[in-house]
């Protein structure tokens, strides 16, 4: 392999995310309000081969009602989650051992209002992250804090509905100045959006918006509006940000949908790009260069939407825009005329015969990410940062031996940090990489806990049984050293 002489710099964010949803538990402990995570079951006869992303991921007014009546019978993964609010101090030495830096963690907007109205926030939900931001400095760990990562509370919903409404914008933006004045001296880096697309693919898990069977085709209408507001808080957030004179940064965080087309037929190319420009590009263009794009304008016409922006709220648009770009990336697809389908982050998408897949039929594809990287950095203009990049996999360890040998999980992140690098090579900036996830965690999709993407393991099954004992995995020690040699690793 070619040498190369690359090291990250030393205030480059090598390190892990979470999401407060996947790993908290004590749901309704310590006055924390619930959320729709909190209300999404696990489903024991799921056929991980082939089931939709989307449908696993959104409620309608029927499915919610029924897991209401049967909550007995029913399973609940986030409601526990892995107990990270009650045993967070040891999870994070262990995670600390992984070697990571940088630590990117949502907080629970339920938690901190579990009645959104109410006019002080929770005090033992600002306790417990001020004991985690404390506790993180303490260990050198810069924090990236997500403020809304798809638990949704459902006070918000029982008062205003989805965030197409826009009195949610008020009640969201009153919860982020308390948290940016609450915490703005341990955090720099702030994203109020976990993967913003999500609203359009589940507006339930991104925006709240719970619809019933017969409302469906308000689902366009409705999550595009929801989509304007939440890009207007975006800018409320960073306008009282400026206006404070705080040295603070927010980012724009999209879950990336790298694709190529299935063939290099016209058609085929036309098809991907406008996918490009309407799954990709649209939410950066607006978030980085303040105005809509034509393409979506057009989109907009032919589909009947109203977006609902108010004239001030484009003016915010232009004048508040993103200071970097976060994005996840585990995955390619492709796109054309005729594509067989395969699984995805939040979407299906088309398959690669170049590619190598995951059980739940997530292609494998490293360099996507350099090319990604590079089209992104010359299209904007804007730092970037992985927020997220993992491979999900169906583990078995013989926890007596201690072996917990998981090569494949290496080989991916090396693959993928050594595109990160030489796309840095290339003379794309980016801030940050966040290796999904530290620690097991309940998936997002499937509410499993058998999709493990953790560096340590926990001896936990799908119904919240075993040991709940961590164990350092390989990757965990790969990463260790992946940071001691500040991204060398990657090439020998
Ligand atoms: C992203 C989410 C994460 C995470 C990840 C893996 O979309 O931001 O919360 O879970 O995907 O997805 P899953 O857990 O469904 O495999």
């Amino acid at each position: 392999m070619k040498k190369n002489n690359f090291q990250f710099k030393e205030d480059f964010l090598i390190g892990s995310a979470i999401a407060a949803c996947q790993v908290e538990g004590s749901w309704k402990e310590y006055g924390k309000g619930e959320t729709i995570a909190d209300w999404k079951t696990f489903n024991p006869n799921l056929d991980r081969k082939n089931f939709k992303t989307e449908d696993e991921m959104e409620l309608t007014k029927e499915k919610l009602n029924y897991n209401v009546q049967n909550e007995s019978n029913l399973i609940f993964p986030n409601r526990t989650a892995i107990e990270f609010f009650e045993n967070f101090e040891q999870d994070v030495q262990q995670m600390k051992d992984t070697g990571i830096k940088s630590l990117r963690f949502s907080i629970s907007w339920a938690r901190i209002y579990p009645d959104c109205d109410q006019e002080k926030p929770n005090q033992e939900g600002i306790i417990f992250y001020k004991k985690l931001f404390e506790l993180l400095k303490s260990k050198n760990i810069v924090p990236i804090v997500t403020l809304s990562h798809f638990d949704y509370p459902i006070d918000v919903i029982n008062k205003y509905g989805g965030f197409d409404n826009k009195k949610v914008m008020d009640v969201f933006f009153k919860y982020a100045k308390t948290c940016i004045n609450e915490f703005k001296s341990y955090c720099k880096y702030w994203i109020p959006f976990n993967e913003i697309n999500c609203t359009i693919i589940s507006p339930t898990t991104g925006a709240g918006i719970i619809l019933g069977e017969n409302e469906i085709e308000l689902k366009k209408q409705k999550s595009y509006k929801a989509l304007h507001n939440q890009f207007v808080t975006n800018c409320l957030i960073k306008q009282y940000i400026v206006e404070q004179n705080l040295d603070l940064q927010i980012g724009g965080m999209i879950a990336s949908r790298q694709s190529y087309p299935i063939s290099c037929h016209p058609e085929d190319v036309w098809i991907d790009t406008i996918a490009s420009q309407k799954n990709l590009y649209f939410y950066l263009d607006v978030m980085t260069r303040g105005y809509y794009p034509n393409y979506i304008k057009n989109f907009f016409k032919e589909n009947l939407i109203d977006i609902n922006a108010e004239h001030k709220e484009l003016e915010l648009l232009q004048k508040y825009n993103i200071d970097f770009i976060g994005f996840s990336y585990y995955k390619s697809m492709t796109n054309g005329r005729n594509v067989e389908t395969t699984g995805g982050n939040l979407t299906v998408g088309g398959k690669n015969p170049f590619l190598e897949s995951t059980e739940w039929g997530w292609q494998i594809d490293p360099i996507g990410l350099r090319i990604l990287m590079n089209d992104l950095w010359d299209r904007y203009q804007k730092p970037l940062y992985i927020a997220e990049n993992g491979i999900g996999m169906d583990e078995h360890f013989d926890i007596e031996k201690k072996d917990f040998n998981d090569y494949y999980r290496i080989d991916y992140l090396k693959g993928h940090i050594k595109n990160m690098i030489l796309a840095m090579n290339d003379g794309v900036e980016c801030i940050g990489y966040s290796v999904w996830t530290a620690i097991d965690v309940i998936s997002m999709s499937t509410r499993e806990m058998t999709k493990r993407y953790g560096l340590i393991y926990i001896d936990q099954d799908d119904y919240g049984q075993g040991s709940h004992k961590r164990y350092l995995k390989e990757s965990g020690k790969w990463f260790k050293k992946l940071v001691d040699s500040k991204g060398a690793i990657c090439f020998e």
